[in-house]
């Protein structure tokens, strides 16, 4: 896999895939259409189908991964090599045809002209479809309004953005496995920003979403423990922080 040295303001596209090989060809496509030049890598994370041929014959660059990973290592394999090769930012777009490309000048204008660290690609109320999905959304509006400080519409989106700051902090530290939420929580506790952008948000073109069933049930118990392992984990580096602050003072003091 060869990736031209990236310019100042280079952006890479990445595209998380397992299983898609329905639809992922026309994902490529449309972002070469879309948003000519910028190259497009898709993290085949180990599919059992035609992902990886439909992809390269497609025009993307592939990083097939070795094992299974699940969707939070996907990305952040991609954040790390994204990293690692020296790009300024980084759009991630699913593979199955949900996010519109023409959507990503919007998304990076945004990053570049806020200096947030994340810019979340948002879906509109409209185009919510599945009510366990809604439902989900807004209970984790209300759940991370208090954490995050601000409301954040679109919380579970994956159509996301982010600065080479955020990439630095997610290389060497990424949700596992339903990365959007968590990921918020660990960009929060370093006093990183982030915004939204409104955008459409299309049908999945084929095959079925990862999350069915009475998978929202376990997302929403999986994601909750998450956040709260992410605040534990953040506040008590915090205090060990403060508490070895005192101490020093108290020796410096002692001593004088
Ligand atoms: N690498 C990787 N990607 C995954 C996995 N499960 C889903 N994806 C990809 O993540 C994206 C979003 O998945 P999807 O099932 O559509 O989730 P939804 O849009 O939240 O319903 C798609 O591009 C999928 O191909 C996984 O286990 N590993
Ligand atoms: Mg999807």
């Amino acid at each position: 896999m060869t990736i031209e040295a990236p310019g100042p303001g280079s952006l890479l596209v990445i595209v998380p895939a397992y299983n898609e090989q329905g639809a992922v060809g026309d994902v490529v496509r449309e972002l070469e259409q879309q948003v000519p030049g910028v190259p497009v890598l898709v993290i085949d994370d180990c599919s059992v189908d035609a992902t990886v041929e439909v992809a390269r014959a497609a025009g993307a660059r592939i990083l097939p991964l070795p094992h299974h990973l699940g969707l939070g290592g996907a990305v952040q394999a991609g954040y790390k090599l994204a990293f690692e090769l020296g790009f300024e930012y980084v759009i991630r777009v699913d593979g199955d045809g949900q996010h519109d490309p023409r959507d990503i000048p919007r998304i990076l204008d945004k990053l570049k002209e806020s200096g947030a660290e994340m810019v979340i690609g948002a879906r509109m109320d409209a185009d919510r479809t599945r009510r366990m999905r809604t439902l989900g959304a807004r209970f984790f509006r209300v759940v991370l309004r208090p954490i995050l400080g601000k409301t954040v519409n679109d919380p579970t989106s994956g159509f996301v953005g982010v600065n080479r700051r955020a990439l630095a902090l997610f290389s060497a530290s990424f949700p596992l496995e339903y990365p959007e939420i968590e990921a918020l929580v660990v960009l929060q506790r370093r006093r990183f920003r982030f915004e939204e952008v409104p955008c459409h948000m299309r049908p999945r073109r084929t095959g079925r979403s990862s999350i069915n069933g009475l998978k929202p049930l376990s997302y929403i118990v999986h994601v909750l423990l998450g956040v709260f392992v992410n605040i534990l984990r953040y506040d008590g580096r915090w205090r060990r922080r403060l508490r070895l602050g005192r101490n020093s003072d108290s020796s410096a003091g002692g001593g004088g």
